[in-house]
């Protein structure tokens, strides 16, 4: 009966001690870890429209990152792994579904990750109300009128995802109202 108590002591104490060398290593790697800070641009955005995401690697190391979005339908315009520049790592991402989506950027060096979210609305709800109607069109011509008088491009109406406003967008967004 003794030594039964005592075995299963042993086999308690074991596993708190493989229990605390797991958590003593993952501090250890937490602390070593090397802070990723993205930031996301047009956020809110749109689907179907591009945003623009810019991972921060701190110390400006070379090296690469992973992009992962936590959506089946977005799509990136790099593919893994994607070499850092003095630390940066700017990419674009289109999701064709609305709704909230969570973006990963890895740092491969040592694994260190940061995620964001980003907001998508519907396509031709460019002013983020929750609606489409009469009042997204005056966003869009209010927009176009100050971008064509040199105010820089809101991308939220850049429905063609071309970095310039013009007919086109606004023929991408009659099709998007029309959907
Ligand atoms: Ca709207
Ligand atoms: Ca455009």
């Amino acid at each position: 009966m003794n030594k039964q108590i005592i075995s299963i002591s042993c086999l308690l104490i074991l596993i708190v001690c493989t229990s605390l060398a797991g958590l003593n290593g993952y501090t250890v790697s937490a602390a070593g870890a090397t802070a990723v800070t993205i930031t996301s641009s047009p956020n809110p955005g749109n689907a179907n429209i591009s945003i623009v995401l810019t991972a921060n690697v701190a110390g400006n190391p070379t090296n690469f990152v992973n992009w992962f979005s936590n959506s089946s339908t977005g799509t990136f315009n790099v593919t893994n792994p994607v070499s850092l520049v003095s630390g940066v790592s700017v990419v674009s991402y289109i999701d064709a579904q609305p709704g909230n989506v969570n973006i990963t950027a890895t740092y491969l060096g040592d694994g260190s990750s940061n995620s964001v979210t980003i907001t998508l609305f519907r396509p031709a709800d460019i002013n983020h109300d929750g609606s489409i109607n009469f009042n997204d069109i005056v966003y869009f011509v209010t927009a176009y009128i100050a971008y064509k008088n040199g105010a820089p491009i809101n991308l939220v109406c850049d429905l063609n995802n071309d970095k310039t406003l013009n007919f086109n967008d606004l023929t991408a967004f009659v099709a998007a109202y029309q959907a």
